[in-house]
This record gives structure tokens, sequence and C-alpha cells, in this order.
């Protein structure tokens, strides 16, 4: 008896362990390149069952439409959002591949395979079909300005050196067991995990994949692809497998079980008018709203009339086929709800016939004699390489593009794959309904639910949010010079601009900013400076947002887009961009402005239509530039001051005839001059040019058109800035007692700056953003103070397209015109006087970062006076 009562206890177990194997949840790694499309996959994955689907990490690709720097702070409010902090995000890493083909660990997905290196900075053979301003990187960077009004902030944000890496994620998410790998960007992350990691794979389940195009027209003009910044070079392409062709490959042909949604099922579910109307009407959950106002935003800067026609579900639906196909994994063909699947043999073109060529596109196979990772030498690797958006081997005289890199082509033999393919979206069961398709309403019933629902907005998260503007009243009082501060949003341009905050109103009265985001970080950092001056209660001061390429860099056919030929010496990873989009990952301390980017605009600037609040819209550096002319008396001059390249001057003088005249003088910090042999200069990444400096090599034409104009110029150059770069003393200096806020967000970015280049190779040059204060030292101390002195020099820079000389000065006697150059100052001085005007308490900070200000935010008080 009582062995029967085991044996039957025993079964029971075994039936219950039974059930609960196949209920397991599956575990999915996503790898997005942040675009708004991707958030809503990820929200709507976030949203189902935890216990069927458990998103257990994300990898950033940051190949394409976003930034490693903001993508992973936006991820990172999203999950708290969702209250998902356990969630791993990996984004970034330094490893390279050498010469040899060795991948190091870590590569960090910021460049394609064919053209990594040792480092991250790199050319954009591909990336530059994407927008860097307004239309691409910008909006997506801010999320159209809403990831900061409407996302809450956590604890998790990115931290030079902290941050795992993508690699990292991926290796231990997948040694950990049995996952499914969602992939919504390009595939570099993917490809070096699996060219490295072979052992793995068997962990990998299946592959989803959004991307590709096999038998897809597109609905705007019948291309199988859909870059629509390069349909006449590449009317093929889909942008994620654009991205990175070679991985894309890799990926495919890894052997892993991979299903694809490409453009063939995507342009058949349109997001129509119906859609965005029902959607509007159901907005029950706080992600129902982010995703909606997002999805509005799409639609409002949207960049023809056809919305409803050419926007798709792209990243969203292929997250519902992928569920949906999983939930029925007992059906042998990938049945699901949302899609028509059909079995197809693929490949992925990577180079263009004929092949075997050398004809110096191809860095995998030219000038070697062993291809890198021992491709073969006539393989479908071996032809020519796409090399940008206006390669000449691409274009056909019928004006239809040739080349197919990135092309999932149906081919078969040895070299295809057999791949499940979704052919088309399913139409909605309920006929009565106005979504007409089965996905739109699964979508909205997912976002909607109230199981795993967001916890608050921003607004919602502090019980006593206020918005409130600090303008300061300076009626009465005697203002100094104006002054114009043109930077490009480097720490040392951060530090500088406290500095000048801090100068007496009646020395100088600061009263615009004119922000060049051709240089150290990317146009949507412009949010870091609007919150520094709401921190210093200068919410009056006007920015201004300069053009995101540097003279001659746009495309001639199409503006938005371009090449990186100079900007490609800034590395993307650490002691980067990455790096300089966080101010060093301490952007997130500072207090949050009501100012902030937006992508709102109205038909009265040029857009294609008015969004619901045009009066936010980000002004941009000429108009500001106008209004500080308007907003002077008569007779009076402006002193400016530029930090970065010199695209927005050169812009500025181009574009206003008048502007020569109604500028006092200007000066400029930046220029190599009087270099000896061993002097270099500090574009490290172009090793051929030694002597140019950052600023003017960013933008050598722009440089000329400054040097070569009317304007009154003082240099204050590398050699001067090199003279006071003592990280120690300018921390010493500041360690006083009661500091201001802006002394002590300024030494705990100098000391994070100094023992990251104590740590790390990839920051010994962070010494080169100290030297960035000093031309709002010079320009803003009297003589006795650091004694400067200046020559007048005739100099000429270099400017003609050869990136090993551009941007050097030489000194040129035929030169009509002088400059002056700093020549010598009391460097000892400096410091002191950087830190006796950090620490006086006369204009100083109205709110001191962001704990403050959610302290504030949490408790009722009436705090409506303002400090000055
Ligand atoms: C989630 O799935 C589990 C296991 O299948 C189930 O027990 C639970 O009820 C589900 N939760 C919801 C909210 O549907
Ligand atoms: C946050 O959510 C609340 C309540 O749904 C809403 O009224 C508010 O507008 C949202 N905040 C933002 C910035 O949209
Ligand atoms: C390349 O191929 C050669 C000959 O087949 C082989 O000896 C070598 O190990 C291979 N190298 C790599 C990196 O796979
Ligand atoms: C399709 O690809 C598979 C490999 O994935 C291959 O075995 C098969 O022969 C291919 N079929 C055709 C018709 O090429
Ligand atoms: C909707 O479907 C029902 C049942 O399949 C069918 O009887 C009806 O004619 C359909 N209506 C339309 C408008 O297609
Ligand atoms: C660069 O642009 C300027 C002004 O737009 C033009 O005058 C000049 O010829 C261009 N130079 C080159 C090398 O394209
Ligand atoms: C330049 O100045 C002249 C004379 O003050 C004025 O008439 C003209 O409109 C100005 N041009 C611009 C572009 O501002
Ligand atoms: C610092 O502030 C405290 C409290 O406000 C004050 O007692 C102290 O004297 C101050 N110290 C200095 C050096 O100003
Ligand atoms: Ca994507
Ligand atoms: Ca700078």
């Amino acid at each position: 008896m009582e062995m029967l009562w085991l044996w039957w206890r025993t079964s029971l177990f075994a039936v219950i362990i039974a059930a609960v194997a196949t209920a397991r949840p599956y575990r999915i790694l996503l790898d997005t390149d942040v675009d708004s499309d991707d958030f809503f996959a990820m929200l709507y994955l976030l949203k189902l069952n935890k216990s069927e689907f458990d998103l257990q990490a994300i990898t950033i690709n940051t190949n394409e439409w976003s930034d490693g720097g903001h993508s992973v702070n936006h991820i990172y409010d999203i999950l708290y959002m969702m209250g998902r902090d356990d969630v791993a995000v990996g984004v970034g890493g330094e490893g390279g591949i050498l010469e040899d083909g060795t991948i190091q660990p870590n590569v960090g997905g910021y460049i394609p395979i064919i053209d990594q290196g040792s480092g991250t900075a790199g050319p954009c053979r591909y990336r530059q079909t994407i927008p860097v301003g307004a239309g691409g990187r910008l909006y997506k960077d801010t999320n159209f300005g809403y990831r900061k009004s409407f996302l809450p902030q956590g604890s998790r944000r990115y931290s030079p050196l902290e941050q795992p890496t993508a690699q990292q994620v991926l290796i231990k998410k997948i040694s950990d067991g049995p996952i499914s790998l969602f992939v919504i960007g390009a595939h570099t992350n993917i490809a070096i995990f699996l060219m490295t990691n072979p052992h793995l794979k068997k962990n990998i389940e299946h592959i989803y994949i959004m991307g590709g195009g096999v038998n897809s027209k597109n609905p705007n003009g019948g291309n199988h692809g859909n870059l629509y910044t390069c349909f006449k070079s590449n009317p093929y392409a889909e942008f994620n497998f654009f991205g990175d062709p070679f991985a894309a490959y890799q990926v495919i042909h890894s052997g892993i079980p991979v299903t694809l949604v490409p453009l063939d099922a995507t342009n058949t579910i349109p997001i129509t008018q119906n859609f965005f109307e029902e959607f509007e009407r159901n907005q029950h959950t706080y992600e129902a709203q982010y995703v909606f106002k997002t999805l509005k935003m799409v639609r409002d800067t949207w960049f023809d009339n056809h919305f409803y026609e050419s926007c798709f579900m792209w990243d969203s639906f292929m997250s519902g086929v992928s569920t949906s196909i999983m939930r029925n994994l007992h059906k042998r063909n990938g049945e699901n709800e949302f899609a028509e699947m059909e079995y197809m043999n693929i490949t992925v073109i990577t180079s263009n016939k004929p092949y075997g060529i050398s004809d110096g596109s191809n860095t995998l196979f030219d000038g070697r004699s062993v291809p890198k990772f021992n491709l073969s030498k006539n393989g479908v690797h071996s032809g020519h390489v796409q090399t940008g958006i206006q390669d000449p081997f691409c274009f056909q005289s019928n004006g239809i593009g040739k080349c197919k890199d990135g092309y999932t082509e149906k081919v078969s033999g040895p070299d295809s794959v057999r791949v499940l393919l979704a052919t088309r979206a399913k139409q909605n069961r309920d006929n009565s309904s106005s979504l007409d398709r089965e996905f739109f309403v699964s979508f909205l019933k997912v976002l909607n639910q109230p199981q795993n629902q967001g916890r608050f907005n921003f607004t919602s998260q502090f019980p006593y949010y206020k918005e409130v503007l600090y303008k300061p009243d300076f009626k009465g009082e005697e203002l100094g010079k104006t002054v114009v501060f043109d930077m490009d949003m480097s720490a040392g341009d951060f530090l500088a601009l406290f500095y000048l905050l801090k100068v007496p109103v009646k020395t100088i009265n600061l009263k615009a900013i004119l922000v060049t985001p051709t240089g150290w970080a990317n146009a949507a950092t412009i949010d870091v400076i609007y919150d520094l001056l709401h921190m210093m209660g200068r919410d009056d001061i006007i920015v201004g947002l300069g053009d995101p390429f540097g003279l001659n860099q746009s495309d001639p056919n199409n503006p938005s887009v371009g090449s990186c030929k100079y900007l490609q010496a800034i590395p993307h990873g650490s002691g980067g961009l990455l790096d300089s989009d966080t101010l060093f990952g301490l952007a997130r301390d500072l207090p949050r402005s009501p100012r902030r980017y937006t992508a709102e605009n109205s038909v009265e600037f040029g857009a294609p239509r008015n969004t619901d609040h045009p009066q936010l819209r980000q002004p941009l550096a000429l108009e500001v530039w106008k209004s500080v002319v308007k907003s002077i008396d008569i007779g009076s001059k402006i002193t400016i001051l530029t930090n970065g390249p010199l695209t927005t001057l050169a812009k500025i003088l181009l574009a206003d005839a008048n502007a020569s005249s109604i500028i006092q003088d200007v000066f400029i910090l930046g220029g190599h001059i009087d270099y000896t042999r061993h002097d270099n200069g500090n574009v490290i990444n172009v090793p051929s040019n030694k002597y140019a400096e950052m600023n003017m090599f960013l933008d050598p034409f722009a440089a000329k058109v400054v040097f070569d104009s009317v304007l009154d110029v003082t240099l204050i150059p590398l050699s001067m800035q090199r003279k006071v770069c003592l990280f120690p003393h300018i921390i010493k200096k500041l360690d006083f007692e009661n500091k201001t806020s802006e002394a002590h967000f300024s030494q705990r970015l100098l000391t994070r700056m100094y023992q990251l280049q104590q740590r790390n190779h990839r920051y010994q040059h962070m010494d080169t953003f100290l030297g960035e204060i000093l031309g709002a030292v010079i320009l803003t101390t009297d003589q006795r103070t650091l004694n400067p002195t200046f020559e007048a020099k005739p100099l000429n820079v270099e400017a003609t397209g050869d990136t090993s000389r551009d941007g050097q000065i030489i000194v040129d006697p035929k030169q009509r015109k002088s400059i002056k150059v700093l020549k010598r100052f009391d460097h000892l001085s400096y410091y002191d006087v950087f830190a006796d005007r950090l620490a006086d308490a006369k204009q100083s900070a109205v709110i001191g970062s962001f704990n403050e200000q959610k302290r504030i935010w949490s408790t009722p008080q009436i705090r409506t006076e303002i400090k000055s």
C-alpha cells in the first residue's frame, strides 16, 4: 500500500515536471539599433507574460540609427519605467580586429566588420546613408525630445569602463542556457559573437531577424530595398542588412535556424490611418502613451506626404510574428497568427561581381596574400564592395544603381541557406474591424493590457513635479560686452561654459550658445547644455544648433546625409563620442531643464507640416545668430569664442554678409603652430597628419573661410593649451570647503577624466580637454592676472581635401592678413583663476543637481522664489 502511494506520488511529480518544462519561459536576447520602431518591439516583448517570454538582455548595435551613449541611457530609462532593471544591457567595447584577422575580445560593434581595425574610430562606408541630423540620428538619440520629457529616470546609467559590453552580455546570457536571438538592427554584434564563440552556438535555439527583402517591392519606386537615401547606387538592400552585409552573411550562414521577417512582409503592414486613429483612442498605459507619442511625431515629421502608405510596422511586427511562431513550435512550418510563411533559399550579397578583383574597395582582400579570415580568393566576398553613397562603381547610365551589397537574394546551390521567411501580413480575422491586419489588434491589446504595466512616466514619477524656468533679472545692472560661445560639447567645453557663466555679467554678457556638432559630440548632446544652463539659472541664454556636416561634407544630391571624412578621426567608444555624449557618464546628475531638444517644427521654418507644439522648436545656429544681432544696441558689437571646429562660424560668414562688420573679435581655441619635429598635433587617429590640431582638422574648409575673412582673430594654439593640462593641479585647487555646486560638479568631472587617463590607454588624451578652458579664461581675465602676450603672424590653414595635411597651419608671409596668436601667459596662476571663479558664491547654481530636484519634486513645499 505504502509502495503504491509512493509510486503514485512520484509519477504525479513527473507529470508536474513535464508540464513545467513545456511551459518554460523562452529566454530572449534582443539586439537593437535603437530606432523608434525598436522601442515598439521592445515594449511589446516586455508586456508579454514573463513566464512565457523572458527578455533577458538587450545588446545595442551602434552602426546605424543611433549613438552609443544616448542609446544606453535611453534603454535604461525604458526598462526602469517597466520595472525591469534586471534586464542586462550591453553596449560598445574597445576590442578590435587585427590585420591578420584575429578578432580581439569585446569588439564594440561601432564599425562594420569589413572596416573594423584596432580602435573605435573609423569610416562610415555604410552608415553615411543615414541622416546624421534631423530625420536620422538626432531624432533617434533624443527620441524626438520624448526621452527626457516622458521617460522616468532610475539609477542605472552609462559609466565609463564599467558599462557591460555587448560581447560580455552575449557571452554571459548565451552561456547560461538555451536562448533565442531577436535581431532588429545591423548584425555586427551577433556576427562577431558567432565568429569568436563557435562553441556556444549550440545554445542559440533560433535567430529571428527583421531585415532583408527578397521579392519585396518598395511601394515608393518599386526598388527591392529601402535605402531611400541611396537608391541611385543601391536599390536592393534593406537598412539593417546594409549596415554590415558581411556580418549579416555570417549570421544567416551560421548553421543556426533562422527566421526572417523581411520587407516582403513588412511592406504589407503599413501604418494605416485607421490603425493610427484606433491607437490614438486606446492609450491606457504609460507605454501605450509613450509609443503613441513617438509614432505621432514620426508621422508629423515624416519627410513626404505618404506616411500612411510608406511607414510600416518593421521591428514590432517581427516581435509579434516571432513570439507567435514560438507559441506554435509544435507546428512545422512557422505557422503563426500574424504572417504567411514560406521556406526559401537565400544568401546575403556582400560584394559585387566580378569576384576576385582588387580595386581598393575591399579591405578583406586588397593588398593581402592571404585574405582576411581565410576567405576564398575568388569567392562571394571577393568582389567590389560599395564604398559609399557616391560610389561611381554603383552608378549606371539608366539612373538605377547596380550595387547589391546587403541584398538578400534568392539563390540555390551550396552557398544558399534555407530560411523560414515571412511573405505577407495576415488579414484581421474579424473583417468588421477597421484594423485590417491581425497584428494591429494584438499590438494594441498587448500594449494596453494591465499586466506588466509601466510604473510611471517622468511627470508622474514625482508627485510635486513642476517645470520652472530660471531667468535672472539684470534690470538696472550694467552689462559687459556681448559674447557668443560656440562649442562642440567636449568635456572641456562644458567646463569652459561653467567658467563663462561665473564671470560677472558686468564684464561679459553671455547671450547665446552656438552648438557645433561636427566635433566631439553629436547634436543630441545639446540637451546637456540646456541642463547645465538650467542648473546655473540661465534659462535665458538662447542655444542654436549648427549644421551636422562640415563644409563640403554633405552629399550634393541629398544634404541630410554625407561623409565623415574628417569626423572619422574621433573614436565612437571610450574616450570618444560615447563619453562626450554622456559627459563621461555624469550628464544624468545635472538637473533636468524644461528646455530640451525637440523635433517640434512648423511650416514657417520649412517643415513638411506643423507639429503640435511648434513653439518648442529647436532654433538653429543661424537663427540664434540673427536674433543676437537684432538684440544688441546700434553701434555695439559681438565677441565670439569658438571652442570647436569652425563650421558654424564659417557658415554664418557665408550666409550673412553683414556678420563681419558686427563681430568685434573672435577668439579661437585651436590650431597648432610653430611646432618642431617632436611637437606633434593631436589628431592621433590620422597618423599621417602629424601636425594638425583637432578643431582645425575637423573642418579645414571652415577654418580657411574664417582665417581668410576680415575678422579680428586671436588664436589660442595647442602649445599654449598644453601648458595648462595638469589634472592634479586643477583638481586640488577645486578642493576647498563649501564648494559651489558647479565647483563640485567640475571637480567630479575632472577627477573622473584623470582616473580614466591613468587606468586605460583609450583615455590618454584626456588632458586635451583640460586645455580647452583656456580660451574662456584668456577672453575674460584682465591683463594683470595672467599677463598674456600676443604676436601677430600671417597664417594660412591647409584645406585641400588631403587628410594628411588638412588642418595644419603654416606661417605664410604672402598672406596679407595677420592673426594674433597667444604667445605666453602666466600659466601657474591659471589654475587659481579658474578655481577662484568657480568658488565664488556669486552667479552660482540655482539648483545643484538632479538629486536636489528629485527631493523638491517629492516633497510638498512652496518654492517659487528664484535665487540669482
Ligand atoms: C502567465 O503564464 C503562466 C504560465 O503559463 C500562467 O500561470 C499565468 O497565469 C500567466 N499570467 C497571465 C497574467 O496571463
Ligand atoms: C504622464 O502621464 C500622465 C498621466 O497619464 C499624463 O497626464 C502626462 O501628460 C504624461 N506626461 C507626459 C510628459 O506626457
Ligand atoms: C587559414 O587556412 C590555412 C590553410 O588552410 C590554415 O593553415 C590556417 O590555420 C587558417 N587560418 C585561420 C585563421 O583560420
Ligand atoms: C537550400 O539550402 C540548403 C542548406 O540550407 C541546401 O542543403 C539545399 O540544397 C538548398 N536547396 C536548393 C534548392 O538550393
Ligand atoms: C466577413 O466574414 C463573414 C464570415 O466569414 C462573411 O460572411 C462576410 O461576408 C464577410 N464580410 C465582408 C464585408 O467581407
Ligand atoms: C568647398 O565649399 C566651398 C564653399 O561651399 C567651395 O567654394 C569650395 O570650392 C569647396 N571646395 C572643395 C574642395 O570642394
Ligand atoms: C546688412 O546691412 C544692411 C545695412 O544695414 C541692411 O540693409 C541689410 O539688410 C543687411 N543684410 C542682412 C543679410 O542682414
Ligand atoms: C562652510 O559652511 C558652514 C555652514 O554653512 C560654515 O559654518 C563654515 O564656516 C563654512 N566654511 C567656510 C570655510 O566657509
Ligand atoms: Ca531597428
Ligand atoms: Ca571643444
